[in-house]
């Protein structure tokens, strides 16, 4: 009798939530359906091309939980430009109708923020709901054409007390996300709270000409350490969902800092920054600006950028203190 045991009693995303719902009698299950249709978005933009999903999702509640599907691989195409001048394949603009159409039939949401679209949409009377989500439908995708990880990166807010939903809604600490997460179209692995440091950083340095003087001083203690310690390894792939993915399972620190080029530095706070702060302050790790927690950010408007130096707690605040003391 061989030793391999079957599974049979598998925890898909949708028997996470509902588990979880069932601990809180209030619970209306709106969350649980919305949850459930960013599912198929995703399931669906996979179907389209990346050769495999990872779907980790955290709650405001919860820890983090990964559950991956297989999928097939499919064409890509080419396409045109979007509000951050990045070339748009088809694939960004099939996503983005997907997740639009998707959360707008569900009737949970009345705004809607994507990379994609210039505006913030707001949803028609009568399929309203009590829910607001950002997304970047297809992260990274900038990389697609060279087979490495894209995917979906979203955070979701509830629409405040005595609004009717509307661009405020979104304009938000990222600590008032009630949920969020990411889709890795890409292999899969599993994990539960990141290291509290690591042996990694990730950059993009060719930006390091650009950089203030203490983003300079804290990657050069990482390649040149003092003695007797171990320099970081350097990883980037320039995919800001696997680079993060990358940071949660083996701990250490991925950044975009700003520099003199970018005074705001390159990703974008709502639909970037934002849930993958959430996630990684979920596993146990930190995110900052460099002197301030990246969730207690205001945006100034949907498309606003923010620098971003996330990971390992321990690794997080030895950049908070090089900012601290070349502030002094
Ligand atoms: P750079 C992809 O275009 C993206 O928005 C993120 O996924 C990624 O972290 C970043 O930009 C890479 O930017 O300037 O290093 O190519």
């Amino acid at each position: 009798m061989s030793d391999d045991k079957v599974v049979t009693d598998i925890i898909t995303l949708t028997r996470y939530v509902l588990d979880e719902q069932r601990k809180y009698k209030e619970a209306s299950g709106d969350l649980s359906l919305l949850l459930n249709i960013i599912q198929l978005g995703c399931k669906f933009v996979s179907a389209n091309d990346p050769n495999g999903i990872k779907l980790c999702v955290t709650f405001k509640f919860k820890g983090i939980s990964c559950l991956n599907f297989n999928t097939r691989r499919t064409g890509l195409a080419a396409g045109t430009q979007n509000i951050s001048g990045d070339d748009q394949k088809k694939l960004d603009i099939i996503s983005n109708e997907i997740f639009i159409n998707a959360l707008r039939s569900s009737g949970k949401v009345s705004v809607m923020v994507s990379e994609e679209n210039d505006e913030a949409i707001i949803v028609e009377e009568g399929l309203k709901g009590k829910y607001c989500v950002v997304f970047d439908p297809l992260d990274g995708s900038s990389n697609i054409d060279a087979g490495v990880n894209v995917g979906t990166i979203f955070g979701i807010y509830r629409v405040q007390e005595g609004s009717s939903g509307d661009i405020s809604d979104v304009l938000r600490p990222g600590r008032e996300m009630v949920v969020a997460g990411y889709c890795m179209y890409g292999s899969s692995a599993n994990m539960i709270k990141i290291p509290s440091r690591g042996k990694i950083y990730s950059v993009n340095e060719g930006n390091s000409k650009y950089w203030d003087e203490a983003c300079t001083e804290y990657f050069q203690s990482l390649k040149s350490p003092p003695e007797g310690k171990s320099p970081y390894s350097a990883r980037y792939i320039g995919s800001m969902v696997a680079d993060v993915h990358r940071t949660l399972l083996y701990g250490g620190l991925f950044a975009y800092p700003s520099d003199k080029k970018s005074k705001n530095g390159k990703l974008r706070l709502l639909y970037e920054c934002f849930p993958m702060a959430f996630l990684v302050e979920q596993a146990g790790g930190k995110a900052t600006t460099g002197t301030t927690r990246v969730l207690d950010v205001v945006p100034e408007e949907i498309h606003s950028r923010c620098p971003i130096f996330l990971g390992s707690k321990d690794d997080v605040d030895d950049v908070e203190k090089l900012y601290k003391k070349l502030a002094q």
